[in-house]
């Protein structure tokens, strides 16, 4: 619970172990400036390091997400720069998270807000949320994801429409495309995240983590090198003591209490 300028870091959760950071510049909408990013880039090394915390929550408020790339901080980069400094270079720290990380996305989700969210494992969408890529309208193009993943997400025709018009879609188109896996309303989002956050908690985390490298190995390999993949980490699961634990406490007709190991 250490003191952020632009965001807030809690454990949450019914035991705890649900780490929710909220993006908290509501004034600019959470426009991620380069100080709010390095603040949530070191939140994420803490919370990856910290053994007590099994999944990351990150939200906005009720109006924003975050609106995309703070836009009077960058207007004045020139190409130079942005190269040298290798701009956004950071950006991907929630990509690589090895813990599950879920986006609790209420009110706007735009260009890097989107960018944002889908570098998340999984969106919750409140009922007023809108997720758009309007770099196109003032003068850019996507710079962390949002022309790579929008195709992975809702196919083609809607990726592209989303990035060369900049036209937002709404929570329930989201949600029918795939970007999300649930609509909520607006107030009870942040819960039910935490909820779907707890419900991971309760399992294995070892287990949970190599899941979710299968999951995103998927993206990354042609079928046959992702399921050769899946079957090792499938043989290697038995060399952990979370799977005879589990296998165990099946055949005992008992919960499972799990290590982590
Ligand atoms: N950057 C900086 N300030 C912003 C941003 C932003 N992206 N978005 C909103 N703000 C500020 C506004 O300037 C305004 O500030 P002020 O009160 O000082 O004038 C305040 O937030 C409130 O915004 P509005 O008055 O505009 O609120 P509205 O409700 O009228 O409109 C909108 C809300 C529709 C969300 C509108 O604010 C908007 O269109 N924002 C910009 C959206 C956008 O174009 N985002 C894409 C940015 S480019 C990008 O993300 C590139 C990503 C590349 C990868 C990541 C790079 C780091």
């Amino acid at each position: 619970n250490k003191s952020y300028e632009f965001i807030k870091a809690e454990l949450t959760g019914a035991n705890k172990k649900v780490a929710l950071i909220t993006l908290n510049r509501p004034k600019a909408l959470n426009a991620l400036c380069n100080g709010l990013m390095s603040e949530l880039s070191n939140a994420l090394d803490e919370i990856e390091a910290n053994k007590n915390v099994a999944v990351v929550v990150i939200t906005g408020s009720e109006k924003a997400f975050a609106a995309g790339a703070d836009i009077k901080e960058m207007k004045d980069n020139t190409f130079a720069q942005c190269f040298a400094g290798n701009f956004l270079n950071n950006w991907n720290r929630v990509a690589r998270m090895q813990k599950p990380v879920i986006a609790a996305v209420n009110g706007y989700a735009l260009g890097g807000g989107c960018e944002l969210a889908m570098m998340c494992d999984i969106i919750y969408a409140g009922d007023k949320a809108k997720f758009g890529q309007p770099e196109v309208t003032i003068g850019t193009t996507p710079g962390a994801g949002g022309s790579q993943r929008t195709p992975r997400a809702l196919g083609k025709s809607k990726a592209m429409e989303m990035c060369l018009t900049g036209n937002m879609i709404d929570a329930q188109e989201a949600e029918k495309a795939g970007l999300v896996s649930k609509v909520i309303p607006a107030d009870k989002l942040v819960e039910e995240a935490v909820k779907l956050g707890d419900k991971i908690a309760s399992h294995s985390q070892l287990i949970v983590q190599m899941i979710k490298e299968q999951v995103n190995t998927a993206y990354e390999t042609p079928l046959n090198e992702g399921l050769k993949f899946e079957r090792r980490g499938f043989h290697a699961s038995f060399g952990t003591k979370d799977q005879k634990e589990g296998m165990n406490a099946f055949t005992e007709k008992r919960a499972p209490k799990f290590i982590d190991e």
